[in-house]
């Protein structure tokens, strides 16, 4: 098995979108991302941090705006109103999830879709269905370079998805249908669902349980992503596949930590700069 590394791919990745931030502030654009965070879940603190970080790796400006986990959704649109119409800030991203109070899809469609660094705007997601993307879905983007870094290309290929959400696993289906594979949805509802992922060429996995993919669900010598971001019975980060049995199996494994969770962040900067490009080319 070769471990897939999302240290050394992500770097990848951010070497070439701090060029890019170089030339653009050359040239008197500053790539300057907003992120909002509502409430104080320990999880979302960590994402933002991290965020904020890599911007700071690559030289983009980042503005965090922290609110009250009581915040009303009026104010919450009234801030993401100002950060479109303000010309300085280049990219919004709100963490999710939002507290239940709060509706979501309203939220996601108040942000600018020029700024939309999550790509999760309906215009943003009607791009990536039809083939033509603007800003890349920052997880399933981040997979795809993480396959073409090693390779692994998924024209003719069986691509199994497991997981449905809006935010991995459709937009993760649309990428590789758009690399040509064959693409397979499986989601808590699939029947036989070994039967599926042990035909998987490349499978991958968002479903948020631990130990999820076994062995037995793995064909031998296939390419496995794992999405998962959870903790197992002593606390510790870990993603969907039992890495210690599924390593026999498979021909390429991401670990997590060190996986796509890496390649998520660094494709949110790659999103940064091309929104801010955007900005630029199309006068508003
Ligand atoms: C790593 C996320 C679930 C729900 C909302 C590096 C991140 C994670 C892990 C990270 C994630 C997961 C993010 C590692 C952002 C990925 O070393 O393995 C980076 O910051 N992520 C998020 O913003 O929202 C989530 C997962």
């Amino acid at each position: 098995m070769k471990r897939i590394d999302g240290r050394e791919i992500s770097e990848y990745i951010k070497t070439q979108v701090r060029a890019e931030v170089e030339t653009l502030k050359a040239g008197g654009v500053f790539p300057c991302l907003a992120v909002i965070i509502v409430g104080d879940d320990p999880a979302s603190r960590t994402y933002v941090n991290n965020k904020k970080k890599v911007c700071e790796q690559v030289g983009i400006r980042s503005l965090e705006f922290a609110l009250p986990a009581a915040t009303a959704q009026e104010d919450l649109l009234s801030l993401i109103r100002k950060l479109n119409a303000d010309d300085s800030v280049t990219g919004i991203l709100c963490q999710l999830p939002l507290p239940k109070t709060i509706e979501e899809k309203v939220v996601l469609n108040a942000i600018d879709p020029k700024k939309d660094v999550d790509a999760f705007h309906p215009v943003n997601v009607g791009h990536i269905m039809i083939g033509d993307p603007v800003l890349l879905p920052c997880t399933p983007a981040g997979v795809m370079e993480m396959l073409r870094y090693e390779g692994i290309d998924p024209s003719g290929k069986n691509c199994v998805v497991i997981g449905r959400s809006n935010i991995v696993g459709k937009p993760m289906a649309m990428l590789l249908m758009a690399a040509d594979g064959t693409v397979t949805v499986c989601h808590s509802k699939t029947v036989d669902l070994v039967s599926i992922t042990s035909q998987a060429d490349i499978l991958v996995s968002s479903v948020g349980k631990a130990k999820f993919v076994t062995a037995d669900m793995v064909k031998p010598g296939a390419v496995v992503i794992d999405v998962g971001m959870n903790r197992d019975e002593n606390g510790k980060l870990c993603g969907d596949v039992d890495f210690t049995a599924v390593q026999e199996k498979a021909g390429y494994l991401t670990p997590v930590p060190g996986g796509v969770g890496l390649m998520t962040v660094a494709m949110l900067m790659k999103n940064t700069v091309t929104a801010a490009k955007m900005q630029m080319t199309k006068g508003k």
